[in-house]
């Protein structure tokens, strides 16, 4: 954006030259939903809410251009596909947002993996896990992630593109 593009220039070493006047299209946002996250609108929606996923990533689509972002959008009920997904972003994607699902409060190897892309993640839970079961205060996650939010409903996903579009410059 036009702040951050001035903010970058003004502190630029005027020594080095510039290469380019047009700024290369930012890498995608990867947006990552774990297991059962594919139910939502069916599942509890008295603490999950009546919105679906597709509803989640139209979101997160609209807000991410908002900011000249583009996303790459994957739920799965398996592990190892995410993990195989999050090694395949390394070096493609610019930040990841992902509500883990279940696997926040289990899964040391999802974490493990998270720190392969090198790139600022956004922890989102729809829910706040903090008011519910103690389970579900834990999370593996956290420790690795550049924010953490909770209890916004699907709000949430479009507060951490935000977010990561600012993380990123964008
Ligand atoms: C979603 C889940 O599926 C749960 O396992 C987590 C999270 C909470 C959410 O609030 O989005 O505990």
């Amino acid at each position: 954006c036009a702040e951050s593009t001035s903010r970058r220039s003004g502190s630029r070493d005027s020594r080095v030259p510039v290469m380019s006047t047009t700024a290369s299209p930012a890498l995608p946002i990867l947006l990552l939903n774990g297991p059962n996250l594919n139910t939502l609108g069916v599942r509890q929606p008295e603490v999950y809410g009546s919105d679906t996923l597709d509803d989640v990533v139209a979101l997160v689509e609209r807000t991410a251009a908002e900011r000249g972002l583009s996303v790459i959008a994957l739920q799965t009920n398996h592990e190892g596909e995410m993990i195989d997904a999050i090694h395949a972003a390394r070096g493609t994607v610019g930040g990841i947002v992902i509500n883990p699902g279940g696997w926040t409060h289990t899964s040391v190897a999802l974490a493990d993996a998270l720190v392969v892309p090198e790139v600022p993640i956004i922890e989102v839970h729809i829910s706040n896990v903090h008011a519910r079961e103690a389970f579900r205060h834990h999370s593996y996650i956290s420790p690795i992630a550049a924010g953490v939010i909770a209890g916004c409903g699907i709000d949430g996903y479009a507060f951490a593109v935000h977010r990561l579009a600012r993380l990123l410059g964008a």
